[in-house]
């Protein structure tokens, strides 16, 4: 390699770099690890949800139940980076899944450790579950 060469390199490495970066940020998304969770009347499959920290996910809530169910995580979703944050509700503290339909939740799991999960709705019939961050 001559030093023409090198200093060229060195010159467009940068720039290279600057054109890239944002393809990246926006294919996170699209690298998202699909994560389902099934919603009945009354509980939620599974019930223990298990996130790696730092990982992006596609969290796809289905309602097969004949009831309207809730995601209700506030300590989770609070400290997820959540990609649209329109499809949460009540203060960012759940999602809201009409029956026969799904939502999907873009996000990034926050602080690692135990949160609560629970169906705002259907709590006190044991529609109750928990999520780890590790
Ligand atoms: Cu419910």
């Amino acid at each position: 390699m001559t030093a023409r060469t090198l200093r060229l390199l060195r010159t467009a490495l940068p720039l290279l770099l600057t054109a890239v970066a944002p393809v990246h940020a926006a294919d996170r998304w699209s690298q998202a690890e699909v994560m389902t969770v099934v919603m009945v009347d009354n509980r939620f499959e599974p019930d223990h949800l298990t996130f790696h920290s730092g990982q992006p996910y596609e969290l796809r809530l289905e309602n097969h139940g004949k009831d309207l169910h809730e995601f209700t995580a506030p300590a989770f979703l609070r400290a997820a980076t959540v990609r649209d944050k329109q499809v949460l509700a009540n203060g960012g503290t759940d999602v809201v899944v009409q029956s026969g339909k799904s939502v999907r939740v873009f996000l990034i799991p926050g602080a690692k450790g135990h949160y609560d999960l629970h169906c705002a709705d259907h709590d006190w019939d044991g529609m109750v579950g928990s999520i780890t961050v590790d």
